[in-house]
């Protein structure tokens, strides 16, 4: 799917701005809230979260359904084109109504969706868009929520069950809206539907095969153009290949992006298009060929107030302060983040392990869940997850939006699923084949291992994974504060990894600490603590060769459900919520910055 530019052929509107709101009261649906102006509303941003936005916990826990409403036009001039609605992304679930008919119906709350609205638009008036917007969670979605009814969970354990609400199988919270923008673009009746480049490199030169998808008549042409300057190949018609002659890669933080630009009757669409390589090799993930270490972080989309709700100016400051620290690389944990963030991370050089929305697909979360009292397999057919057709939707779609993007280097199928649980296998080796099929570019694919304390050759992630990548609180949840204890069960972890034969990333490791706690005896919580905990872990990394990257947990402090493990949210950042640095920060940017990109561990 193409991100939606401005370009010679095609407009494009945003249409962020205040909006009409109201938390549906259960009559929503049945008084039709979408066929009028809403009654009595309130004022709500697009693109944002809505939950910090307004006072009251029943407010911000709303659960359920929410209504958006404004008011669209469009000059007669731009309805000689093909007219689109596209919503970046709505969380969980969107129905979009104009004038009252309902357009169409998405699930996942973290990918775009578009609608075409040519004929549906009326002329010479207002037409009136509503959105409602869903953020229930259950066994069906991703990510993965408990029924409120429901014993079991993250926050199982600690009360929330039984409250008639569904409760996140997740640490973050449930954030919901419309989070990423609403915008309206045209292209002509003829028109590029979809480019797909895969490169190969050969010695100094590139090739880059490309697939035109069009809908309609006409002559396909695309160049390849340095930025700001010349043509360096062209070739004519709907797929074939480009011809690069010493070609300028994008490396790891020495980005370099070429403008593929496409004509396809009378439509013109450019995409920018960085040229590398990525492979695994035994035990080393290769980029451009050379032995890549991961440096860098989990993350979340999370800032105050806006939710999970886009944040321009924070991402790039989130960029400044990761590169300040000599970091590489994130994942994008635990969903898809924003394509703005996407084709920053290719501007910049940074280098992105994509995750699907796939968390919490484990039941054995918060001392498991039950049925009755009987323990409930997570893939048990009856009663477990239902989950697995709308996954394999989530990779398609995925795949389909981010297939471009030199940044991604590898796809996370799932963060922390129960992948030792009976049926795992049976769950998963479907979707890692899906992944490798549709991604064109055939890149590595992991899922996120979760600390089960089983064997290696029990867990199906040994088998499935191009790359092993371990969350492990060994000195945290587990073996906290023991840090002599914890390393060497960290370490005996390791010996029996190594006998897999991949590479490995630590996706996660982490403590929470609470900015400004501090003492002489590193007790838990405090930034001594965090700081000890961490020199711990990698001084053990950097033992084994076949550990080929560390991403602490987290970037940031970040908002969570309440619960007694969570002080005003998860607090396991280098940096708080609003981005100042604890020890542990100034202590990675002194390891990072004398680690180099590649070769660290040759
Ligand atoms: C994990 C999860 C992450 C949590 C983290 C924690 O393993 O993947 O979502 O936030 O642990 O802090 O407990």
């Amino acid at each position: 799917m193409l991100y939606p530019i401005l370009t010679p052929s095609r407009l494009l509107c945003d249409l962020s701005g205040v909006w009409d709101f109201k938390l549906d009261d259960g009559s929503g649906f049945a008084q039709e809230w979408y066929k009028a102006p809403l009654q009595d509303p309130m004022t709500m941003p697009v693109p944002a979260s809505y939950n910090d936005l307004k006072e009251g916990v029943d407010f911000r826990d709303h659960d359920g359904w929410v209504f958006y409403q404004r008011p669209i036009s469009l000059p007669a001039f731009a309805r000689t084109q093909r007219v689109m609605l596209r919503c970046d992304a709505v969380t969980h679930h969107a129905k979009v109504y104009l004038n009252g008919a309902l357009l169409c119906e998405h699930r996942c709350g973290f990918l775009p969706f578009e609608v075409e609205i040519t004929d549906a638009l009326r002329d010479g008036q207002d037409n009136l868009l509503t959105i409602a917007v869903d953020n229930t969670i259950d066994y069906t979605t991703l990510p993965v929520g408990t029924p409120g009814s429901m014993l079991g969970g993250m926050t199982g354990g600690m009360g929330a069950p039984g409250n008639g609400k569904h409760n996140p199988n997740f640490d973050f919270f449930n954030y919901a809206g419309i989070t990423r923008p609403v915008k309206i673009y045209t292209t002509p009746k003829d028109y590029i539907a979809d480019i797909t480049v895969v490169p190969e490199v050969h010695g100094a030169d590139a090739r880059l095969l490309y697939k035109v998808d069009t809908v309609g008549a006409g002559d396909c042409r695309v160049e390849v153009w340095e930025r700001g300057g010349a043509k360096v190949a062209e070739a004519a018609g709907p797929a074939g290949a480009l011809e690069i002659k010493n070609v300028r890669l994008w490396q790891p933080l020495n980005a370099y992006l070429y403008d593929i630009r496409v004509h396809f009757a009378n439509d013109v669409y450019t995409l920018p298009y960085g040229v590398r390589t990525v492979r695994v090799e035994g035990t080393k993930f290769l980029i451009n060929e050379k032995p890549f270490y991961f440096k860098g972080y989990g993350r979340h989309e999370d800032t105050f107030p806006n939710g999970r709700g886009q944040n321009l100016a924070m991402n790039t400051k989130d960029m400044s302060l990761m590169k300040w620290q000599g970091a590489n690389s994130f994942r994008t944990s635990h969903y898809p983040y924003s394509e703005e963030m996407m084709r920053l991370c290719d501007e910049e050089g940074f280098v992105v392990i994509d995750e699907t929305t796939a968390v919490g697909v484990n039941l054995k979360f918060g001392g498991g869940a039950n049925f009755n009292g009987q323990p409930i397999g997570t893939f048990d057919k009856e009663h477990g997850v239902q989950t697995q057709e709308h996954h394999k939707q989530v990779i398609r779609d995925l795949i389909d939006r981010d297939k471009n993007h030199a940044c991604v280097v590898m796809w996370s199928i799932a963060n922390e699923p129960d992948s030792t649980g009976e049926g795992a296998y049976d769950y998963f080796a479907p979707l890692f084949a899906l992944a490798h099929e549709l991604d064109p570019q055939n890149r590595p694919c992991t899922l996120i291992d979760v600390q089960s304390g089983a064997a290696p050759e029990a867990d199906c992630a040994s088998q499935l994974a191009d790359v092993i990548c371990l969350n492990r609180y060994y000195g945290w949840y587990f073996g906290g504060p023991d840090l002599r204890f914890s390393e060497k069960a960290l370490r005996a972890e390791l010996d029996a990894w190594a006998k897999i034969g991949k590479p490995l990333i630590f996706t996660e490791f982490g403590a929470d600490t609470v900015m400004g706690l501090h003492d002489t005896t590193p007790v838990m919580y405090t930034e001594e603590y965090q700081l000890d905990y961490y020199k711990m872990n990698v001084e053990a990394f950097d033992d084994y060769d076949f550990v080929v990257g560390e991403q602490v947990w987290n970037f940031a402090d970040f908002a969570t459900s309440q619960s007694l493990l969570r002080v005003q949210g998860n607090k396991k950042g280098l940096f708080t919520r609003d981005r100042k640095p604890k020890l542990a920060a100034h202590y990675f940017r002194m390891r990072w910055t004398g680690i180099p990109d590649f070769a660290y561990k040759k």
